[in-house]
């Protein structure tokens, strides 16, 4: 008998390396980053997932949490998951955070799904951190430039049984049904407006109807729009991300949409609790809540007064 050769065996290397955050050599991302590109080009704007799954608010490069978030919500692939966008910006480590990311999903392709996040886009990344984390550990851009010309393939929205709609920031006036969504070409930058910038950035907010976003991109919708999305769409919760909640997760528009956050303490000094969503087989849902992971040979987070602090609206 031949013997038994793992065909995964550099992947499973490459993850085990990453699990304790080491950087990959830029030879491997590249060679990583072209697998991932074949495989999500296959995947709808609309991606479909199965129950169970744990859902997945922002991680922002803060590694460590990312490994606690596996350790409270069980490893991959044991536990299915869907995240929702960015990744990447803010916390020192948004290369070992979505290296390991898209290997898992290169090694467990129906196990794990990544939607894209406003910060997965080459203009906020340029400003934001993920850029010159990559010069820094790699002395050129070229990694940035694969796993942004991968960010380009990511889902826009993933759609958990029918059910549960997810995506990163919320709707937009231009898309009323998943449809309209399916049929966009994604395959490129975050437009600066538009249905897919919209998806990206929006927020849920307690006036009613549209409103003009205090980002500068996207829009504010009200409860009665959430409402009739879900009512002609034949779905029971909008799931996103994008905004900090001090508890991990909020409810909102009479529990019609839910915001999931998912790196704790963000920016090492908000002293928020990380949640994530776990939707069992039944599609009900229970919360798990966690916080930062303890953090060796990192700068040690601002507390209190002095200093600049972040705007938080990105
Ligand atoms: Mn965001």
């Amino acid at each position: 008998m031949p013997p038994f050769v793992n065909p995964y065996a550099d992947l499973d290397s490459q993850i085990e390396a990453l699990m304790s955050c080491k950087t990959l050599a830029e030879t491997d991302v590249k060679a990583l980053c072209e697998k991932a590109k074949e495989m999500l080009a296959e995947e709808s704007n609309v991606t479909p997932v199965r129950a169970p799954v744990t859902v997945c608010g922002d991680i922002h490069g803060q590694f460590a949490d990312l490994l606690e978030l596996f350790r409270i919500g069980g490893q991959c692939p044991d536990t299915n998951y869907l995240f929702m966008g960015d990744y990447v910006d803010r916390g020192y480590h948004s290369v070992e955070s979505v290296s390991l990311l898209v290997a898992l999903k290169v090694r467990f392709r129906d196990r794990i799904t990544i939607l894209r996040g406003n910060h997965e886009s080459r203009q906020i990344t340029q400003v934001y951190g993920f850029y010159d984390e990559c010069l820094r550990k790699y002395g050129n851009a070229e990694v940035w430039k694969c796993f942004t010309d991968l960010f380009d393939y990511l889902p826009l929205t993933g759609l958990v049984e029918n059910n549960i709609f997810c995506m990163h920031g919320g709707l937009s006036p231009t898309l009323d049904t998943l449809d309209h969504i399916r049929a966009l070409d994604r395959i490129q930058e975050v437009p600066h407006e538009g249905p897919m910038c919209d998806l990206l950035w929006s927020d849920p907010d307690d006036r009613g109807g549209w409103g003009i976003s205090p980002r500068g991109a996207g829009y504010t919708f009200g409860n009665d729009i959430s409402e009739h999305f879900n009512h002609v769409n034949g779905l029971d919760l909008i799931s996103r991300a994008h905004q900090l909640v001090m508890d991990g997760y909020s409810w909102s528009h009479d529990q019609s949409v839910v915001t999931i956050f998912s790196a704790p303490n963000y920016c090492y000094r908000c002293g928020n609790m990380a949640g994530i969503m776990e939707v069992s087989d039944d599609m009900s849902s229970t919360f798990q809540k966690f916080e930062p992971a303890p953090r060796r040979g990192e700068p040690e987070a601002a507390s209190g007064g002095g200093g600049s602090r972040p705007d938080y609206f990105l």
